[in-house]
């Protein structure tokens, strides 16, 4: 019972655009678990660039927008692994979102946090980058972000700030 207000709650809340999508299990995993081929060589194909750290995406399992911007970070080339969590109030709370500064799914990469709909770039940008700080956080889900897209095509204008060690934010990329 609980449960199901709990769910009913968390849809009205993420309001995604997109229908909740059955989970499709990463095909990747797969493939990851296959044994390669001994090495034709270290320095084959494989690595033009280098490696991107994972990521790890806590969501809602009905959230469909959260898969989408997971397709969109897999597109810009990071391995993504997907969790889904029953509550996302405490996987938020350990996370060190701020209060107010929430959106729908929570992301680890490299120690970083990334709360919402963060363009891939911004994320590569901070890990190149690599601040003394807690991570990039995009509160709200704007309309156009990656994995909100509408089919007309409107967007608004949107900031993704940086979230200081002390949980204070300072503007980091205007969209
Ligand atoms: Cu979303």
């Amino acid at each position: 019972m609980t449960s199901t207000l709990a769910v009913l709650l968390a849809v009205a809340l993420l309001g995604c655009s997109q229908p909740p999508a059955p989970e499709a299990v990463a095909p990747e995993a797969s493939a990851a678990a296959a044994p390669a081929p001994a090495a034709a060589g270290a320095d084959a194909s494989a690595s033009a660039e280098a490696a991107l750290p994972l990521v790890v995406v806590h969501k809602d399992p009905y959230c469909g927008c959260c898969n989408a911007w997971i397709e969109h970070m897999r597109h810009a080339g990071f391995p993504v692994e997907a969790r889904n969590e029953a509550d996302m109030g405490p996987v938020k709370a350990s996370a060190g979102v701020p209060p107010g500064k929430g959106s729908c799914h929570t992301a680890i990469v490299d120690g970083y946090l990334i709360e919402g709909h963060v363009p891939a770039a911004d994320v590569k940008r901070l890990l190149a980058e690599r601040p003394d700080a807690r991570g990039l956080v995009l509160p709200g889900m704007p309309m156009g972000s990656p994995g909100m897209e509408t089919p007309d095509g409107r967007t608004q204008p949107y900031t993704v700030e940086l979230v200081a060690n002390d949980g204070s934010t300072t503007p980091y990329a205007r969209h």
